[in-house]
């Protein structure tokens, strides 16, 4: 069941299943490289490096704007497929719904944010967003519908989960920082976040 909120499954992953995660990424990265995606008209690099699986990866440069394409922006191939224990992520949280399109893979290093922003890129605003935190915690913050709305902080651990129900799915949100203690999990250090979401109406 999800909750029309917004949800903290904290250690959903122990340090085994974390792992196998990291393993993962690292396997989607070999075949499609983190990119450096760039703000529409201005062209200024984000400071969070990105890739995607599933069918749809989203994608932002100067000249095309945020959007989601089937191909990696510089490779121009295809995403990889969605790892099983990513798939089965859903199955598990979000059976009702129909499948993620999308897996999005942010890597953030230490000194990485993203500013408070709302998803408005997808179609189906319906079905939940789920994520997936792995290596050093992370600083979120969270508000409500509109920018000038109270925003909360909490942190996300390595293996936490953060799931989106369809009150919470329009509200604003970023990544104040990424917190120096190293969590031990990514060798290079930093964070990675994957976060599952179905892009068209069905
Ligand atoms: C709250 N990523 O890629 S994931 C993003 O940690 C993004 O990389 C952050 O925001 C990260 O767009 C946060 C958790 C998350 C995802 C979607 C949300 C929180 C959300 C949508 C609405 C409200
Ligand atoms: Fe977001």
């Amino acid at each position: 069941m999800i909750k029309s909120g917004f949800e903290h499954l904290q250690n959903y992953y122990d340090r085994t299943e974390q792992m196998e995660l990291v393993e993962d990424v690292r396997k989607i990265i070999s075949q499609a490289p983190l990119f450096v995606p760039t703000m529409p008209n201005s062209g200024k690099p984000f400071s969070v490096r990105m890739t995607n699986c599933g069918s749809l990866g989203w994608v932002s440069d100067k000249t095309g704007g945020y959007r989601y394409q089937d191909t990696h922006p510089v490779t121009g191939n295809p995403w990889p497929d969605m790892p099983e224990i990513i798939v089965k992520l859903w199955e598990d949280l979000a059976s009702d719904y129909p499948k993620p399109e999308c897996c999005l893979v942010n890597y953030y290093q230490p000194d990485a944010k993203m500013g408070l922003h709302r998803d408005a890129d997808e179609e189906d605003t319906r079905s939940p967003v789920i994520s997936v935190s792995l290596g050093d915690t992370a600083s979120f913050r969270i508000g409500g519908k509109n920018r000038k709305d109270p925003t909360r902080s909490l942190r996300l651990n390595s293996g936490d989960i953060v799931v989106l129900g369809v009150d919470m799915r329009l509200a604003y949100h970023g990544i104040d920082r990424i917190l120096k203690k190293d969590s031990g999990l990514l060798t290079e250090g930093g964070r990675f976040n994957l976060t599952l979401r179905r892009v068209n109406n069905s």
